[in-house]
């Protein structure tokens, strides 16, 4: 391709890392090739492999080109964006003057820009709802809750720049950063490792990550391969072990009791949960020596700085919040936080999950985690707004799903495709399908738009710019190249022309997403500081509270954001999984993501070079279990729980566990959520992804091979 035109440079739209990436745009629309960033500010130009392929799915023929509305005969045809933009409105005022505004549910996006979702949490609050969330819920919601509780912001503590120069061990548990941060983990963490930090792993099964710390010096890497759904009694070994050594040697300063006495509150409370805690039936339950568990111990215990990492194997748990909680517990008594180097740390999913949060699209808190029941905060937003905002919290993205057909009758979702990613996903398409009315804004026809009665074609992440905020919270700009398809529209100009329609035109007068952002720094105090020239190529990161502010690379040196400026020690005990196995349903399902594919697989599925590797999802199956079973490897089997079964590869392999079977949930054919379990955190309101009761049949019907799906 020669082209003439310059490449603009902006940031890859698969993962939270926030690689800079350059978009060459060729003589015709559709023409856009990857071009590295050399001096790209996080990864200077190195690229994982979804960051490579990223434009290949731009021009996919799939893509959706017009709006589509559903006849009376139940088929979709093609309408012009006005009689669209009409259906949606007398929609949302029928709806709102039938049942009130609660009625209504509104799905942000972590893969559009922070101004978009901005603007679609004011549509919702302005139409006169807090229903409006994202997919955090079924992510960091959980790490998110525990974090902001306990030290004050819901984000990593560290970043990856100060972890990569100062820590000496990593504690990385419930997270693969070897292929889902894979830039973070081989330009920052595996850096440090080589240079001779520690590794522990806490996983159920083996990964790229274990496979990447392989280092010659075997002593410094352990693999802690635990069931799963036992993170709790795990974490409160360490901290017992670390107890006990300082009651005895407290020369060797295990615990940090200076930090304990001035920076933290609780710490009897843990001691006290911690009194009767029998360690040798907690390794049991784990299904590990607790020697190792011990070993583990000493090490984080000794090291200068140690950092944890969490993912989604400790938020995706009814026992998020208390999983995250014990990370922090563990962090706090050692001093491992508000220095470099330390800390805990959630790798954040999306490009712009943390973005998202940050601009309020959430059913709980305001631009800048203002809560909706504060009145300072909710009025001081107000002011800007010109509007009054509901002052009780609304329904989660996964509770607007489960009320649907009941007390939620429409739902407008912006970039998300629930009835692939939320648990138990047989229901949720049922539920759906009673929705009176429902508008899809996607890039692709994906499982939850076929129920839509209205689809908005959007364009990608190549064709516009906006901010977008990364995993260690910088905030950093998109460019775009412009529309590939001409009747598709950038989310910003549908959101804002269905505001300026339903409501009085200014609120809504939007069409250049740097205005959006003026206003958004009104309203969010840790975004105050940012303006687009100030973020230039290398980003700000937050908080950045007055022009001039550089952000901080890592929080809480001096103290935490709580009310008392402590952090938050709390003891936690262990809740084992709703389900467990039992004679029906021996096995334990957990599910975790693969580093070519993309959660619910529209743009990864549809990338030739990422799908060529694994085209189909499949299940790793322990050889013990595999020889009980009568399993072969690459043998088709049907994977079961009390919600659904789905047709699969089984794989053999000593990755995962004994008793535990590990699938992905990236393939509509053969879809791991029809399996997965709708029980929720009581505080985050997270589903537990990570852990169900399966069984697996091994005499299947040929046909049923390749149907996937029952
Ligand atoms: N390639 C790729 N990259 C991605 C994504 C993707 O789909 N593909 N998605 C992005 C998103 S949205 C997110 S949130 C992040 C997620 O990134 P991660 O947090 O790394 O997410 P997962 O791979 O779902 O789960 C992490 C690990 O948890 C383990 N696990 C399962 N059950 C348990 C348990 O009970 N305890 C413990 N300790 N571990 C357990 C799994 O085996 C897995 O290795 O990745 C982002 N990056
Ligand atoms: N079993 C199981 N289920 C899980 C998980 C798990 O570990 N196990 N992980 C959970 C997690 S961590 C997450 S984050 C969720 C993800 O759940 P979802 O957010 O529902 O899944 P995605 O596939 O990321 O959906 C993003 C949608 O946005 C669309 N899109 C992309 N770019 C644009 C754009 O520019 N504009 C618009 N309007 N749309 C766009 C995509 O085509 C896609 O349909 O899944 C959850 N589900
Ligand atoms: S690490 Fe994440 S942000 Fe970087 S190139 Fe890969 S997918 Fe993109
Ligand atoms: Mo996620």
């Amino acid at each position: 391709m020669s082209s003439d035109k310059e490449p603009v440079k902006t940031i890859c739209p698969y993962c939270g890392v926030g690689c800079g990436i350059q978009v060459q745009p060729g003589d015709e629309p559709g023409d856009v090739q990857f071009m590295p960033w050399g001096d790209a500010p996080v990864n200077e130009g190195r690229i994982c492999i979804k960051g490579g392929a990223a434009t290949e799915v731009v021009d996919h023929e799939d893509r959706l080109t017009d709006p589509l509305l559903r006849d009376d005969d139940g088929e979709f045809r093609e309408a012009t964006w006005d009689e669209a933009y009409e259906y949606i409105i007398d929609e949302l005022e029928r709806i709102r003057d039938e049942y009130g505004p609660d009625a209504m549910g509104f799905f942000a996006s972590s893969k559009v820009m922070n101004e978009e979702n901005y603007l679609l949490q004011k549509l919702a609050r302005r139409y006169g709802t807090n229903n409006v969330d994202n997919c955090t819920r079924m992510c960091h919601a959980s790490t998110v809750w525990a974090l902001r509780t306990s030290l004050g912001a819901g984000a990593m503590t560290n970043s990856m720049r100060d972890l990569r120069e100062e820590c000496d061990l990593f504690w990385i548990q419930g997270a693969n950063p070897g292929e889902q941060h894979p830039i973070a983990n081989s330009q920052y963490f595996r850096q440090a490792v080589l240079d001779g930090a520690t590794v522990i792993q806490v996983d159920p099964h083996a990964n790229k990550t274990t496979r990447s710390f392989q280092i010659d010096d075997t002593e410094r890497h352990q693999h802690l391969q635990l069931n799963p759904g036992t993170d709790i009694p795990l974490l409160n070994i360490v901290l017992k072990t670390i107890l006990e050594h300082h009651e005895e040697n407290p020369e060797d300063g295990w615990v940090d009791e200076e930090f304990i006495a001035e920076r933290t509150e609780g710490f009897d409370h843990l001691k006290e949960t911690l009194a009767d805690f029998d360690k040798e039936a907690a390794a049991e339950e784990c299904g590990l020596p607790l020697e190792e568990i011990e070993l583990a111990a000493e090490k984080y215990a000794t090291a200068d700085n140690a950092a944890i990492f969490t993912g989604m194997g400790m938020s995706q748990h009814a026992c998020g919040v208390d999983n995250v909680q014990n990370e922090i517990n563990l962090a706090l008594i050692t001093g491992n936080l508000g220095r470099a180097g330390t800390g805990v740390n959630p790798l954040r999913g999306q490009n712009n999950v943390q973005g998202t949060c940050d601009v309020g699209a959430m059913p709980n808190v305001l631009p800048g985690y203002q809560l909706v029941d504060d009145d300072e905060a909710r009025e001081s937003v107000e002011d800007v707004w010109g509007f009054s905002v509901p002052d009780e919290p609304g329904l989660t993205n996964v509770e607007i799903s489960y009320e649907a057909g009941d007390s939620v009758k429409g739902l407008y979702v912006m970039g998300e495709n629930p009835v692939m990613s939320e648990p138990d996903a047989n229901s949720v398409a049922d539920r759906l399908a009673d929705l009176e009315f429902m508008v899809v804004q996607d890039i692709f026809m994906t499982e939850t738009a076929e129920f839509a009665d209205v689809i908005l074609p959007a364009t990608t992440w190549a064709e516009r710019g906006g901010t977008v905020t990364n995993t260690d919270r910088r905030v950093q700009r998109m460019r775009g190249v412009g529309n590939v398809h001409e009747n598709t529209k950038h989310d910003l100009e549908i959101v804002s022309e269905v505001g300026k329609r339903l409501f009085e035109e200014k609120v809504f007068d939007f069409d250049d997403p740097e205005v959006v952002f003026e206003e958004l720094r009104q309203v969010c105090p840790s975004y105050h500081g940012m303006t687009y020239d100030l973020l230039g190529e290398e980003g700000l990161h937050w908080p950045c509270y007055e022009l001039g502010d550089e952000g901080d690379p890592f929080l809480y040196e001096e103290e935490f954001d709580t009310e008392s400026g402590l952090g938050h020690i709390e003891g936690v005990e262990h809740t084992p999984p709703a389900e467990t196995p039992d004679d029906e349903y021996p096995l334990i399902l957990t599910t975790a993501r693969l580093e070519e594919h993309y959660n619910t697989g529209t743009m990864s599925t549809r990338s030739p070079t990422l799908n060529r590797q694994t085209p189909e999802n499949f299940v790793d199956v322990h050889p013990e279990d595999a020889e009980r079973y009568g399993i072969e490897d690459g043998e088709y089997v049907r994977l079961k729980s009390r919600r659904g079964e789905i047709t699969l590869e089984a794989h053999v392999t000593d990755d995962t566990k004994e008793g535990v079977v590990w699938t992905t949930p990236h393939f509509a054919a053969a879809s791991a959520n029809r399996l997965t379990n709708h029980v929720l955190d009581e505080r985050a309101k997270i589903p537990e992804y990570k852990a169900a009761a399966a069984e697996i049949d091994v005499d299947i019907e040929p046909a049923d091979r390749a149907a996937g799906d029952d």
